[in-house]
């Protein structure tokens, strides 16, 4: 055991917030390593320097002839495994792991993993404060900002992970008690050679999985290697007495398990089929884990969504303004406009940004008769415009300022005005979230 604990040669690649989280966990556990970043600068540089004044740190190109002296690369999630120096050291034998996989053979507590191209932020945020209304010891973290492996603690009882697809590139063997692929549409494709690559790598969270909750409506969510897990189902239209779904109940709309009534519609704080289905998702996890469902349900009505996900931000003139910056791909922005399209009115959406590589064509149907105006800026904006056709009239504009003055002189009464991007903010904002507070700020200027 000590020859084979010796003779690994690790290298941390990426030097954010995985990588020094990494760092502080291998050399905790006795382990040597060095460090290499390709930015010149990388965030976690001065807390290294400072803390581990004998680690070695690479910054800037990678050199694949520093890569190829270990038989041990642990890769963060920015970077891709496809990256010639990897993938090089790959080629000579040499180990690609991530902070999930460290993570997993590390954790003493049962694991709820959550991943998809939507809705894990919020069915993550949901299962955490079902599980702490329980009276779990419960720690929350992943993708959603705090890196597993600083999560790490003899006191948990359970963990909650947010796991991007970047994440379950590098995650051979997770073992979740519970795990999740909550849907599948295209994103992060300017990272992937395929849709099949980006989904192939999601259904890395079901390696070693007890329980897996499916989403019925959703084939690409489904464990593609069954081994002896056992299922949980949800759907729009799947009631049978195992699954949890909608039922339309004298004109009520209601969550129900089995054939019993859970929860209605109009309870709760978050709008759209989506939400419902993230609500599903939550309490089918929760059960997974022998959360109470009375608990389950009262957090439920209790929570009122997350900033920047369908967020409402004001009426002005019987106008309401809506943020919705965190839809970053087409999927999101789908699922924004059938949620929030206004009964009496229309949608005047405001989109674009970096597309990251995404097909726009199936925002066509979702625009056509809902949309008076598309207003489309950033650097996919002509392509948004050409994708969109004649679905819906498509301006486009320099930027948000441009566009949010536009929008309160074409919405007419009864309309919405909408901030769903399907894209990035990455060519225009630090972030989505300063996206978000500038379209807010914005409109909290219209007067
Ligand atoms: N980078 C380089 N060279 C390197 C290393 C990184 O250029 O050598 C770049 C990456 O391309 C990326 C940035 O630096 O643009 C950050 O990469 P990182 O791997 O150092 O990221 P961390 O700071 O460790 O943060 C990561 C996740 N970031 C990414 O996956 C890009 C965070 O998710 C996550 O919260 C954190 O680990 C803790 O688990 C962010 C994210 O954008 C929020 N996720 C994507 C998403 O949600 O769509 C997947
Ligand atoms: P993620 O962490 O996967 O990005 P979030 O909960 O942060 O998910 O939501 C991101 C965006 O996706 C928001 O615009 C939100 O309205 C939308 N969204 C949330 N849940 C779903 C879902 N189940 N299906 C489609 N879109 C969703």
């Amino acid at each position: 055991m000590s020859l084979i604990v010796s003779d690994r040669r690790t290298l941390v690649v990426g030097l954010g917030i995985t990588g020094l989280s990494c760092v502080r966990y291998l050399l905790g556990q006795g382990r040597s390593v060095a460090v290499a970043d390709s930015r010149e600068n990388p965030p976690g540089l001065d807390a290294v320097r400072t803390e581990f004044p004998d680690v070695a740190v690479h910054c800037g190109e990678f050199d694949a002839d520093l890569f190829a002296g270990f038989n041990e690369l642990v890769v963060s999630p920015g970077i891709s495994v496809k990256t010639p120096a990897i993938a090089a050291a790959r080629e000579k034998g040499a180990a690609i792991r991530g902070d999930i996989d460290l993570f997993s053979d590390a954790a003493k507590a049962p694991i709820v993993a959550i991943t998809g191209s939507n809705g894990k932020t919020t069915v993550t945020t949901l299962v955490g404060e079902m599980a702490k209304a329980a009276g779990v010891k419960v720690a929350v973290g992943g993708n959603i900002g705090t890196p597993a492996l600083d999560l790490l603690a003899d006191d948990v009882a359970l963990y909650v992970l947010e796991l991007s697809s970047f994440q379950l590139e590098t995650t051979a063997r997770l073992n979740a008690k519970a795990a999740t692929i909550l849907n599948v549409t295209d994103d992060h494709m300017d990272r992937y050679a395929s849709k099949m690559a980006y989904f192939q790598a999601k259904q890395n969270i079901f390696n070693g999985c007890e329980i897996a909750v499916v989403n019925l409506d959703d084939a690409l969510s489904q464990p593609m290697a069954r081994d002896n897990m056992a299922f949980i189902g949800y759907g729009v239209h799947r009631i049978n007495p195992e699954t949890y779904s909608l039922r339309e109940d004298e004109g009520d709309k209601w969550i129900t398990h089995g054939f019993e009534n859970l929860i209605q519609a109009n309870e709760l704080g978050l709008m759209g089929t989506h939400n419902l289905m993230n609500i599903m998702a939550a309490l089918a996890l929760g059960e997974a884990v022998g959360l109470p469902m009375d608990t389950m349900l009262t957090v439920a009505r209790q929570f009122k969504g997350l900033p920047h996900r369908c967020q409402f931000v004001r009426r002005l003139r019987d106008v309401d303004y809506i943020n919705d910056s965190k839809g970053t791909n087409v999927g999101a922005t789908v699922a924004a406009i059938d949620s929030l399209k206004p009964a009496g009115g229309q949608l005047v959406l405001i989109a674009g940004g970096d597309g990251k590589g995404a097909d726009f064509a199936p925002l066509r149907p979702a625009v056509k008769d809902t949309c008076r105006q598309v207003l489309v800026l950033g650097k996919d904006a002509d392509q948004l415009k050409a994708a969109l056709g004649d679905a819906a009239p498509v301006t486009v504009v320099t930027d948000l300022d441009e566009a949010v003055n536009l929008a309160a002189q074409i919405a007419e009464s009864g309309d919405r005005v909408l901030l769903s991007p399907a894209c990035s903010s990455l060519d225009m904002f630090r972030n989505y979230e300063a996206r978000g507070e500038h379209f807010m700020a914005l409109v909290g200027g219209l007067s």
